[in-house]
């Protein structure tokens, strides 16, 4: 995970600790090298920039240049300004009483909704001790319910459903009620994602919103696709009142630039990360031992 990020951090530290004395033009020159690595590793600009520059400023506050150990001085200041870039977040997920507590999904189409769905379901059944529904409000595909009554199976959740229905917001009403009378204090909504933002989906979720009003609604996000999901979390953050992001793929993400920039550009936290596909891949998400993790210390 972001190992190129987590080179390029090591050797810039390396390079202050190198040597007897350093100077603010050794801080300045390793800030650039920190800028660059950020950006290659698919950072938001404005989110680099200002990040090198609240590095910068701390190490000055900090006397880092009077310092016999500038390279530590360093490791600690860009681990606490990561953990702020990230952060805060509370992973916790809120239950109303009465129940139930209604989770939406939302997302394009492959981020792992329906996966994360699942995940989550089987979450806060063993940690929280919940009960909990998922509702099959997909309906664009209707692989996409097989899919997820597949997963409940496997985890032993079970899934409303209705076959053969276009109506999104009839079978999430529907979803509910079953829910209620069969005593679920979660409902967990999977819900039809498309390859782009586009008005029709986004009009369609919204419309399942206003009539189930989610407690919570989070966007599942595909961290391999970097910056790609950093724009479209903020796309979806305009129409609806996303609660966090849960950023999935971290597995396979080499390069770490939606992790680092969702918080800053969307003003929405990460609360969850999934990091791989099997139903127990799915993690609370911790500032300060993602920065730790990619500052090669984790
Ligand atoms: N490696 C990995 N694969 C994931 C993760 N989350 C989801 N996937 C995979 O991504 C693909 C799309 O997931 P799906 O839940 O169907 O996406 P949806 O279209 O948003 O519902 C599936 O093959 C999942 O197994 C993850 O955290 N890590
Ligand atoms: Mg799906």
């Amino acid at each position: 995970m972001f190992d190129a990020l987590t080179d390029k951090f090591n050797s810039v530290f390396r390079s202050l600790s190198g040597r007897g004395r350093i100077t603010e033009a050794n801080v300045s020159d390793a800030m650039r090298e920190v800028r660059k690595a950020l950006l290659e590793a698919d950072v938001n600009y404005q989110v680099a920039k200002q990040f090198c520059k609240d590095v910068r400023d701390a190490a000055m506050g900090a006397e880092v240049i009077k310092s016999l150990h500038p390279g530590q001085v360093m490791v600690k200041i860009v681990n606490d300004e990561l953990t702020k870039l990230m952060g805060p977040v509370d992973p916790k997920v809120y239950y109303v009483s009465p129940g139930p507590t209604v989770v939406m999904m939302a997302g394009l189409q492959g981020s792992g909704k329906t996966t994360t769905a699942a995940k989550l379901a089987k979450l806060i059944a063993e940690k929280d001790g919940k009960k909990p529904l998922l509702v099959a409000d997909d309906l664009q595909r209707p692989a996409a319910i097989e899919q997820l009554c597949t997963l409940g199976e496997q985890i032993g959740v079970p899934v409303y459903k209705e076959d053969g229905i276009k109506d999104a917001v009839k079978v999430a009403k529907n979803g509910l009620r079953h829910a209620r009378k069969n005593g679920h204090d979660v409902v967990i909504l999977d819900t039809a994602g498309r390859l782009h933002v586009d008005e029709e989906m986004m009009n369609e979720i919204a419309a399942v919103a206003r009539t189930v009003t989610p407690h919570q609604i989070y966007l599942v996000c595909d961290a391999m696709t970097g910056q790609d999901a950093v724009n479209s979390a903020r796309e979806f953050n305009k129409r609806l009142e996303l609660d966090g992001v849960i950023l999935t793929k971290l597995d396979g993400d080499a390069r770490g630039g939606a992790a680092l920039s969702m918080r800053q550009v969307t003003g929405k936290p990460i609360k969850f990360v999934g990091i791989g596909e099997k139903m127990e891949d799915l993690e609370p998400f911790y500032p300060d031992r993602m920065a730790s993790r990619i500052l090669g210390m984790g």
